[in-house]
């Protein structure tokens, strides 16, 4: 990485606390990632992406407020990235994923709660995400208790935006959250003073379409028998989606993707034959949470498919394109948000017809069913899709676990014992 001292400075960032931070990635990186064998060459520029995380889009990001853009920074995949480029802001997804902003998390939050939120709230108050800093405004959603309660402490450190979620599908929450999507706009043009016209909005939804539908294009090729990629590098990429430039991210994938398809047409794969196939369903992965995955594929399994918010809940459905009236085009964008099959919402039966549908089309063995844990939306389904999966004869099982490496040497040996039954 380049040298960003004056860049991180400027956003007030806490350098020594940053240092450390730094100095832990890059071996743990290459214990993960680097080490595997037959890579595709397109990954490349993810691992480039990577040696540059709090570098070169965090200077991107700086050159942009220069002149006068904003940036938002969000947690959840219902908000909706079309209207933020449609108001010429730049989006960028903060989840937290490592656990060395916990500590800080827990000095404002209570330790029994999920990883995800404590390592978010830490990363803020620790100063050192340079994502986090660089933002104009946060923008949360009702979505579980734990966020909820969490915009509360966040507001104040940064100013905040809430979208009201609805927790059910009927079509008076549809309705409510058109009114949200309304007021969300507004907030974007206030903030950006850049009015989102149709057509700005025609064009952001096109942009933000074919990057999900690249995705799409990157997951149809680990439907092949012989997988050109592994499950880590799928998720790292996913991962990517949510803070780097939408067109040059849609064309790195689209170089990949054409490597892919090559592969499979010459029969080349990155794993041995017969290795258990391996559909990961559950709570998302914020990056650099790879532990699951890594597990999953030093115990003998591969993964071809995530039905998580770093999977093909982030991806799967586009917004229609034909709407010409920002009234069609408010529906258009509801429908594709509501298509979303969280687990805050109930009834949720869509989420298990999903997991049923992709452990098809992506010919999986087995299921791996993920938690964080205090995640109680998504421990609690697991007893409804259990259900549903040992009725359609599909084999299934539980990890829980944070962002901590102290459990991993059991979680090893249930997977390895899983694999083997499959
Ligand atoms: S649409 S999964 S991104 S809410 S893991 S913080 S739910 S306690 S992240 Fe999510 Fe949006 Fe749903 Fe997806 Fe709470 Fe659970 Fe933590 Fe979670």
């Amino acid at each position: 990485m380049g040298d960003y001292r004056d860049l991180w400075q400027s956003l007030d960032m806490d350098l020594e606390k940053h240092d450390q931070l730094c100095a832990v990635l890059p071996e743990f990186y290459g214990d993960i990632y680097l080490s595997q064998e037959n890579r595709p060459e397109g990954m490349n520029y993810f691992n480039f992406v990577i040696s540059e995380i709090h570098g070169l889009r965090v200077q991107e990001l700086a050159e942009h407020r220069k002149q006068g853009g904003k940036v938002l920074g969000s947690f959840c995949v219902f908000v909706p990235d079309e209207m933020i480029v449609a108001a010429d802001a730049i989006g960028v997804g903060l989840c937290g994923g490592s656990d060395f902003w916990i500590p800080d998390g827990e000095r404002v939050l209570p330790r029994n709660m999920c990883p995800l939120i404590k390592a978010s709230v830490g990363a803020k108050l620790s100063g050192t995400c340079p994502y986090f800093q660089s933002v104009d405004l946060l923008v949360g959603e009702t979505t579980c208790d734990g966020k909820k309660k969490a915009w509360e402490i966040l507001e104040g450190y940064v100013p905040m935006h809430v979208m009201d979620l609805p927790q059910m599908k009927r079509k008076k929450d549809y309705l409510h959250w058109m009114d949200e999507l309304w007021l969300f706009k507004e907030k974007i043009e206030k903030l950006t003073g850049n009015e989102i016209t149709e057509e700005k909005l025609a064009k952001g939804i096109q942009r933000i379409n074919q990057k999900r539908a690249v995705l799409q294009r990157l997951y149809n090729t680990r439907k092949a028998e012989n997988l050109p990629i592994s499950g880590k590098d799928v998720l790292l990429i996913t991962q990517i989606a949510f803070y780097d430039d939408p067109e040059r991210f849609t064309a790195k994938v689209a170089e990949l993707c054409e490597e892919l398809e090559d592969r499979i047409a010459k029969g080349i794969g990155v794993f041995k034959e017969g290795t258990p196939r391996i559909l990961v369903t559950g709570t998302p992965m914020a990056i650099p949470n790879w532990k699951l995955h890594h597990m999953i594929e030093t115990s003998g399994g591969a993964v071809v498919c995530e039905e998580t918010c770093t999977g093909t809940r982030y991806f799967e459905n586009l917004v229609k394109e034909e709407g010409n009236t920002l009234e069609e085009q408010i529906r258009g964008l509801a429908d594709r948000y509501l298509g979303i099959n969280c687990a805050c919402f109930t009834p949720n039966k869509g989420r298990i017809d999903d997991i049923i549908r992709l452990y098809k089309e992506y010919r999986a063995d087995g299921v791996v069913y993920y938690s964080l844990p205090f995640c109680h939306t998504y421990a609690l389904e697991y007893k409804k899709v259990k259900e549903a999966l040992d009725q359609a004869g599909i084999p299934v099982i539980m990890v829980e676990s944070d962002y901590s490496l102290q459990d991993a040497g059991q979680i090893k040996t249930r997977l390895e014992a899983f694999f083997e039954m499959l």
